[in-house]
């Protein structure tokens, strides 16, 4: 009987479907497992062969736990918001919600065919209104609560407002704008609703700001610092520019010292907390006050090295700072201005980058050093960031490289206070090591001492305090986009409200346009019908928006919609938990279902995601724990992630004399030019096949080709898969021709889950035939009841042994080969017996259930899935030699080796030894004065 894998697999993936296989329950007495993939954005071009290598390695995870006995969760779904649909959209004129189902399709189908066993029940998607009620709920419990530093954590926004109108905020010890301004309780309550309003924002942990944005004009939006490269977006690579815009924001920086002390907590990869750690940046410094000469006026710094104060010879301002103009003299405005115009145009990580090119303005005003009060010139310079600390520093020449270039460059002078000391590194570490001079009360003073010193002056002056800060920004959460989740917020007299969650979804509006509008509003401008009808309590026309706030006419109680929505993160921060109990329609989930589940314990995704997603899920995860809807503070015990799999590219070499295309073994010294051509020209030998590649493109169709030995020879190129390069492999391709169980086991052989490795489809033969062995190996047995044998249980417990131990190790790659030598072993030994050919098939069953199945089901096991069946239990006794050959020496002297069992004792070994023919014929009839045992050794006869 033949291994019919096309037949095979389309039968168990039927069987799992109409049973629900793998459908978990939120009720039972199993404990759980968590089994989590990072859900696909569908994109227009359907899975590659790189796409499936971390579900195949999750799902492999999560059949082991089923055999384990774990209620396992292993759901799938799909991050469908985001801008390929709507730029689709915008070309075609198709809805993206209509592209999307469309895609999500293709994938289903191509999920389906490798043999996932994910629990389709729970799919989710973050484009669809049921779901994205909940994402619209959450924002409306951020915009409703406030974070208490006293009990570092957020709380409900009502006791901050309990407390203002009782104290005021004097007491109040939160994490809040800078510019927030004091009030007693009686200001609290004499002010406008209006006012009051404005002063809660500043407490929120969503709220609206005037915020610098990284403003994408050739995409008509916002993006986050993670989605721009080198200065241009990272889809698409447009330039991207600095404005202001009014936009929501999260205060995620209120969990900056929570993000960085739960990395300690979880089991993810070092590198991945490595990025997170340095992207939240935190430093220990003090902020210091400089005031300005002949003003009212001063100017705060944040600097990690108080200590090096007396050094410091000007201050240096970003040309943002909103002090700027107002310190600037007259002489220096035009020279001032100029240069902050031409600032605006460069790009923070350009200013970052861009070391060398000094560049600056004076603006003629001048400070007072706090303890000389000597005056200190103010300047402005790009390598100040607007952002970071308070925009300023005070600039210490001899300490910092960028202040030195900077004064060396426009002659400003250079104090040195490091004057014949020593400023290694040891010397910082050493205690009690003096590395600072000529400055006056630190001088003699070690560093640490010197920077506490310092502090404490300037705490006696009132002109600074220790601060730690950090390089987290808020993070920006409006998108001018159309495909996008919908905020549910209304705007009355300017001020922003919440829809009551109630009447959440709030859906997305339909548009006749997905592009911004002409006055440069977002595509949701676009809408007609997006006004709140606050009595109806529904969305309706925007010709029933009232003019509220202009005297003389009624408030109708209709009111504008928020026009932006929300970014490509906020379907993704919750995701995990919703899979919980994802119909859910009166919450989020259940406390049942929250409290059966509670975390991920296994997570599987790409390490393109440390400082976005992981981070802003894990920030979410955080304030959920806060107001108490999670008992855990960190949503993922355990992360991996799992390496990239390249392509092996294709290319042809056009003469750039005449144009033809020369085999490669022929380039020699002519100037040629590598084009990529598809790899499905192309075969395992490297010949193209030139009348398709003719076909393939036009470009190509009257070209000349220069052959070796008459083929056309191709280069190859290990590069990253992706359409762009025409070495894509669809895995479609490969199941048609190998089966589903032969590409999981593929992609895991290829090498270690976490390494990125090349593919190349001719490698997969060596799995498909190990496949077609162990298919043989079942089915040329006919008496199954016969007793293993010492040797089939010893393959068999050294394959569970690896297998398990593979398994719990994340070694999936080690496992295929164990998996072949296994059975090459137990073909040679002929082996039929059930005892060893049941446990096998389940050991294959989570890297190649079909074929697991369907042995399963021929050994009599009829209408039940393998996928339920117990993992078989290591015996070591069967790993033990039961037998040994033994040397057996004639007055030290070995003459001559016998097997004998291991169970014998000395005596029966003795005698075994005596009685055989060898012993007699080297004894010739002489007893021997003395025979040693050494039992599992030697046996030595001696005289
Ligand atoms: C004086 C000084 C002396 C500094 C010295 C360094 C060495 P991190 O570790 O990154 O926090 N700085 C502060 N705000 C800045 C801004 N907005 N843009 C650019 N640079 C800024 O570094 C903090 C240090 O970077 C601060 O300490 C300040 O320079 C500078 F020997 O102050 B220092």
């Amino acid at each position: 009987m033949q291994y019919n894998f096309n037949e095979i697999e389309a039968k168990w993936q039927k069987y799992w479907a109409e049973n629900q296989t793998f459908k978990a329950e939120n009720n039972t007495d199993k404990e759980k497992f968590y089994v989590l993939d990072m859900f696909p954005y569908p994109s227009g071009a359907g899975l590659h062969v790189g796409h499936p290598l971390g579900y195949i390695a999750s799902d492999i995870y999560a059949r082991y736990k089923r055999h384990k006995g774990f209620n396992v969760l292993h759901p799938q779904g799909y991050d469908s918001f985001g801008l390929p649909a709507e730029q689709y959209a915008i070309q075609t004129g198709q809805h993206p919600a209509i592209t999307t189902a469309e895609n999500i399709k293709t994938y289903r189908r191509q999920l389906d065919q490798i043999g996932f066993s994910f629990d389709w029940s729970r799919e989710v998607r973050t484009s669809d209104p049921k779901y994205y009620k909940w994402t619209q709920w959450i924002f409306i419990q951020l915009f409703n609560s406030w974070y208490n530093k006293d009990a570092d954590k957020a709380e409900d926004i009502e006791t901050l407002i309990l407390e203002f109108s009782s104290n005021g905020n004097i007491q109040v010890n939160a994490v809040c704008d800078e510019d927030t301004p004091e009030f007693t309780a009686s200001d609290w309550n004499a002010f406008s609703s209006k006012e009051q309003q404005k002063i809660l924002l500043k407490y929120r942990l969503t709220y609206l700001a005037d915020t610098e944005v990284n403003w994408c004009p050739a995409l008509g939006t916002v993006l986050a610092n993670d989605e721009i490269v080198n200065g241009v977006s990272e889809r698409g690579g447009h330039p991207v520019i600095r404005k202001k815009m009014t936009q929501w924001s999260m205060r995620i920086t209120a969990y900056a010292q929570r993000l960085l002390d739960g990395l300690d907590t979880i089991d993810w990869p070092q590198p991945l907390k490595d990025s997170q750690t340095n992207w939240i940046g935190r430093s220990q410094g003090a902020e210091v006050e400089f005031r300005i000469q002949n003003s009212e006026l001063g100017i705060p710094v944040f600097t990690t090295r108080p200590d090096t104060i007396f050094g410091a010879s000007f201050m240096t301002l970003a040309p943002e700072h909103e002090l700027v103009g107002q310190i600037t003299t007259p002489e220096q405005k035009a020279e001032v201005e100029a240069y902050v115009a031409a600032t605006a145009k460069r790009s923070e990580r350009d200013r970052m980058a861009d070391v060398k090119a000094i560049s600056g303005a004076f603006t003629g005003a001048y400070a007072e050093h706090p303890f000389t009060k000597q005056p200190i010139p103010i300047w402005i310079g790009d390598y100040v960031l607007a952002g970071y600390g308070t925009g300023a520093v005070m600039s210490v020449p001899c300490g910092d490289q960028r202040d030195y270039d900077f004064a060396k460059h426009f002659d400003i002078s250079i104090p040195n206070i490091f004057e014949g000391v020593d400023i290694s590194e040891e010397a910082f570490a050493d205690k009690e090591k003096t590395i600072i001079a000529n400055s006056d009360f630190l001088n003699g003073l070690p560093y640490k001492k010197a920077v506490k010193t310092a502090i404490y002056e300037l705490e006696k002056l009132g002109q600074g305090k220790g601060k730690v800060n950090y390089r987290l920004r808020d993070a920006v959460f409006s998108r001018q986009r159309y495909w996008g989740e919908p905020f549910p917020v209304y705007y009355v007299d300017g001020m922003p409200q919440m829809i009551a969650s109630e009447h959440l979804p709030i859906e997305l509006p339909e548009v006749e346009k997905y592009l911004p509008t002409e006055t440069g509003e977002p595509p949701l401008g676009n809408a007609t019908v997006w006004a709140w009808d606050t009595q109806k309590n529904a969305v309706v026309s925007n010709e029933n928006i009232g003019l509220s706030g202009v005297e003389g006419q009624e408030d109708n109680g209709v009111y504008p919609l928020e026009l932006n929505t929300m970014p490509g993160w906020a379907g993704s921060s919750q995701y995990f938990n919703r899979y919980m109990d994802p119909h859910n329609d009166d919450a989020i989930f259940s406390k049942e279902a929250i409290d059966y589940w509670q975390d991920v314990d296994l997570y599987i995704g790409g390490s393109e995601h440390a400082t976005g997603h992981l981070l802003y899920a894990r920030f979410w995860q955080k304030f959920m724990f806060d107001r108490g809807y999670v008992s855990k503070e960190e949503f993922a015990k355990k992360l991996i992630n799992q390496g990239m799999i390249t392509g092996t590219s294709a290319l042809v070499y056009r003469n750039e004399e005449n144009g033809q295309l020369i085999s490669k073994g022929l380039i020699g010294n002519l100037n040629v030019t590598p084009l990529h051509v598809d790899v499905s020209l192309v075969n395992s030998s490297n010949e193209l096949d030139i009348e398709e590649l003719k076909k393939w493109q036009p470009d190509f169709a009257d070209a000349a080709f220069v052959l070796e030995e008459g083929n056309y020879i191709v280069g190859r190129e290990v590069e990253k898969m992706s359409k762009r390069w025409y070495n894509v492999v669809n895995p479609d391709d490969i199941v048609t021709e190998y089966g589903a169980d032969s590409l999981r086991l593929y992609e895991m052989f290829l090498g270690p889950l976490e390494q990125s490795k090349p593919w190349n489809t001719a490698g997969i033969t060596g799995v498909h035939s190990f496949l077609k062995k162990l298919w043989k190996l079942y089915i040329s047995q006919s008496g199954a009841e016969v007793e293993p044998s010492p040797e089939n249980l010893k393959t068999l417990h050294k394959t569970i042994k690896k297998v398990e131990e593979d398994i719990e190790n994340f070694s999936f790659n080690t496992s295929v080969s164990t998996f072949m030598i296994c059975v090459n072993e137990l073909t040679a030994q002929k082996c039929k017996s059930r005892a060893i050919l049941e446990p096998l098939a389940i050991l294959v069953s989570p890297y190649a259930p079909h074929i697991a199945e369907e042995l399963w089901e021929k050994l009599g096991h009829d209408n039940t899935s393998i996928s339920k069946v117990a993992f078989p239990v290591f015996d070591e006794r069967h790993l033990a030699e039961s037998s040994k050959e033994y040397p057996i020496s004639f007055n030290g002297k070995m003459k001559f080796t016998m097997p004998l069992s291991l169970d014998l004792s000395k005596e029966e070994i003795e005698t075994a030894v005596m009685a055989h023919e060898k012993t007699q014929q080297q004894l010739q009839g002489r007893t021997p004065k003395k025979v040693i045992v050494v039992p599992g050794k030697i046996v030595n006869i001696v005289g």
